[in-house]
């Protein structure tokens, strides 16, 4: 299979920038396209399988029916046509490279942790290499699932915790998820608000209607917000991000995460460069070809 290349001398500032001014967008949700270029960035990575070396962000396999038809990717077309434009005017940078530097640009400019961010993931020519789907996690489920998909990327609790702060920023979407609203009252701004409230609210059980059912998301917790009244719009909190301050060992991160914002923006930044790193082995010149995918599939 022949890859498309990727290339390291391209000038990844002015895609930067560009990233960088399209994010404000007032008729879309909140008013940013952040949020989703985060998500978009973190399933392109979280298929990672580190027991098969299979998976992980190199590829850009959600061009592929496969991969970006997975109802675990619902709405990410959205992330996927907005970057569009910036591909068309800088086309020698691969999309991988692009949907990891999408996250990162979108989270510096909510303010943020600056991410450590590397180029060289090449695209693939084909599906021969998609991940089987059912690798992402499942928002329906609790701590256990969390370690067992987690675990198998690599990440201990301590990141398991810090990378779900990534839910400072955006919202769920009936159509797509089936889940409803945002988990913060600023889900543009990134902070670790999302700790606080996980900590301070009282979170009650709340069912969602049929058609949410049908794809898996029966039940949510939801809270009204600090301060806020009827009127206001409700935060929830999915059943996994609740576990979260169920299971003793992950409590105490989402204390101390609480607590000393400058701490999660340390970790988050560390966690989510890891994050998207997964499945990339760049050879001497620095270029990230599929020969760990190749020897993995000759190996299964
Ligand atoms: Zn999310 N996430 N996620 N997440 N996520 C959603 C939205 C966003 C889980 C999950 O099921 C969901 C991480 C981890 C986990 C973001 C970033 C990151 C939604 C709502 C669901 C259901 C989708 C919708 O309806 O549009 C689960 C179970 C996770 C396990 C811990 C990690 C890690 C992330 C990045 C580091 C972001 C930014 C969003 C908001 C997207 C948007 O469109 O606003």
């Amino acid at each position: 299979m022949a890859a498309q290349p990727t290339q390291l001398t391209g000038d990844f500032d002015a895609v930067r920038r560009d990233i960088e001014a399209i994010l404000k967008m007032k008729d879309y949700d909140d008013g940013s396209i952040g949020p989703v270029l985060v998500r978009l960035a973190w399933h392109a990575s979280g298929t990672y399988d580190a027991k098969t070396n299979t998976g992980g962000s190199v590829g850009a396999g959600m061009r592929y029916e496969a991969e970006g038809g997975d109802p675990a990717n619902a709405g990410l077309q959205h992330a996927r046509i907005f970057l569009e434009p910036i591909k068309e005017k800088h086309p020698w940078i691969t999309y991988s490279d692009l949907w990891t530097l999408g996250g990162v640009v979108a989270i510096k400019a909510m303010g943020g942790p600056l991410i450590p961010w590397k180029p060289g993931r090449s695209d693939f020519s084909d599906d021969s290499y998609i991940p089987p789907r059912g690798r992402l996690p499942d928002g329906a489920q609790a701590a256990d699932h969390l370690r067992h998909v987690f675990y198998r990327m690599g990440f201990n609790d301590q990141e398991i915790v810090a990378l779900s702060g990534a839910h400072n920023l955006g919202r769920c979407h009936p159509d797509r998820s089936g889940f409803k609203g945002p988990w913060v009252v600023s889900p543009i701004r990134f902070s670790n608000q999302y700790y606080k409230l996980l900590l301070k609210l009282n979170w009650k059980k709340k069912d969602l209607p049929r058609d949410s059912a049908d794809k898996g998301a029966s039940w949510q917790w939801v809270a009204t917000p600090p301060g806020g009244d009827d009127e206001d719009e409700e935060l929830m909190m999915l059943p996994t991000d609740h576990s979260l301050i169920e299971d003793p060992s992950f409590r105490e991160w989402v204390e101390k995460y609480a607590e000393d914002a400058k701490l999660f923006h340390e970790h988050f930044s560390a966690v989510f460069a890891k994050l998207i790193e997964l499945g990339v082995y760049r050879d001497e010149d620095g270029i990230a070809r599929f020969h760990h995918l190749e020897k993995a599939a000759k190996d299964a």
